[in-house]
């Protein structure tokens, strides 16, 4: 079972931040054709940030313009998702982290390269 350490991990990241507000931190890797995790779970109306990491042999995306177009986030932000592509593109070995405010939502996500969201490149992130 996996929902117990997930929960467990909601409680720990719903502790309010005392002294400095630096925001929650998730990683989502990206790989050869995966996305880990593939259901993210975030917290509506909490910010976070989000450190995306491509550790494949090739430029891979995290695509989800819905969820990057219902998120609060500032200018630097919205340009790391391309605007209105709600993408995040890296080559191999790059990574960015993105800041916003996620909206509650259950959003897909996918890689938008040719061939890869067959190959098990899709996801979600449930934003409750
Ligand atoms: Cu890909």
């Amino acid at each position: 079972m996996r929902i117990f350490p997930l929960a467990l991990a909601a409680l720990v990241l719903s502790v309010p931040v005392t002294a400095a507000e630096t925001p929650a931190r998730v990683t989502v890797t990206l790989a050869n054709f995966s996305f880990t995790p593939a259901d993210l779970h975030l917290h509506a109306g909490q910010t976070v940030t989000i450190h995306f990491v491509n550790e494949g042999s090739g430029g891979h995306d995290f695509t989800a313009p819905e969820f990057f177009a219902a998120a609060a986030m500032d200018a630097a932000n919205r340009t790391r998702v391309e605007g209105g592509k709600g993408r995040v593109s890296l080559g191999k070995g790059e990574s960015s982290d993105v800041t916003l405010t996620p909206k509650a939502g259950t959003y897909k996500v996918h890689c938008s390269h040719f061939g890869h969201s067959t190959l098990g490149m899709t996801g979600k992130v449930i934003v409750d």
